[in-house]
């Protein structure tokens, strides 16, 4: 099995350790932290769903599965960021909306924002409404939010509701994304803007604050 292969196999079995020297391993034979990313950590995470909707695994292997993939983002995050500014380019408060404890997506995001050189507040997962707010009233530029599930995606617009509601709407750029967020979803609520997945989002962050 090549590398790539070993790799994706130790984190659908939840193999931490091994993933992160799996990840070490391509990292030394010249594959880049991108292309690791790309087809070993996010395809694994794919087939985990995947296996799990097809009832051959159960949320404790997907939670495991998950704990190998971070071992391996670990490894490959000092390669995927880059130097970041020296001067912060705007404050980005992140969070995966309430309901919702699926934060790889949100952390990658966060990583990839950090290395932009943008300051970036991490407000966790499952982050009630008014956090995001307060976040606003502390003077953050950009809310970003993440969202896995079908049924929490509807807090992305109780946020932006409350935004409105507190006067704060005109005082932030709001993004949104995550595995079934669409930009015409991101329309619908009102929101500035929607990524599909990491790098997409640093380049509409900077769009959206013309950094
Ligand atoms: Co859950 N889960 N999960 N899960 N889980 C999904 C999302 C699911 C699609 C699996 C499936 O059935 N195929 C399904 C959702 C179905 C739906 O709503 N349509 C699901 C389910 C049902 C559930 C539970 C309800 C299961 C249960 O309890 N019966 C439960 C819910 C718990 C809760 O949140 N309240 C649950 C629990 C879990 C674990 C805790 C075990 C674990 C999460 C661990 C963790 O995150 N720390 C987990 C996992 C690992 C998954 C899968 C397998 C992988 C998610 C992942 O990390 N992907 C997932 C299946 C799948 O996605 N294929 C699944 C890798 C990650 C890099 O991708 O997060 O999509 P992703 O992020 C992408 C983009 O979406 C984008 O950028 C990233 C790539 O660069 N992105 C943004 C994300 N956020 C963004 C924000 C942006 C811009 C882009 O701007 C702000």
């Amino acid at each position: 099995m090549v590398v790539e292969d070993e790799l994706r196999q130790a984190i659908v079995d939840g193999q931490a350790k091994l993933a992160a020297s799996k990840a070490a391993e391509g990292l030394q034979a010249g594959i880049a932290a991108g292309v690791l990313l790309q087809e070993c950590l996010i395809a694994a995470m794919n087939e985990v769903g995947r296996l799990f909707e097809e009832g051959e695994i159960f949320v404790p292997e997907m939670l495991v599965s998950a704990r190998a993939m971070n071992a391996a983002l670990d490894l490959l995050k000092p390669h995927l960021v880059g130097e970041g500014a020296t001067r912060s380019a705007g404050t980005v408060v992140i969070g995966t909306v309430q309901g919702d404890l699926h934060d790889i997506g949100k952390n990658l995001v966060a990583m990839m924002l950090e290395g932009s050189g943008f300051t970036v507040v991490d407000l966790g997962t499952d982050v009630p409404v008014e956090r995001f707010a307060d976040a606003v009233r502390s003077g953050a530029d950009v809310v970003a939010m993440s969202a896995l599930l079908t049924t929490t995606m509807t807090n992305m617009r109780a946020v932006v509701d409350a935004l409105k509601e507190a006067g704060l709407r005109d005082h932030v750029r709001i993004i949104v994304g995550g595995a079934p967020i669409t930009a015409r979803y991101a329309e619908e609520i009102g929101a500035d803007g929607y990524a599909a997945d990491a790098p997409k989002a640093v380049r509409k962050v900077k769009e959206l604050l013309g950094a």
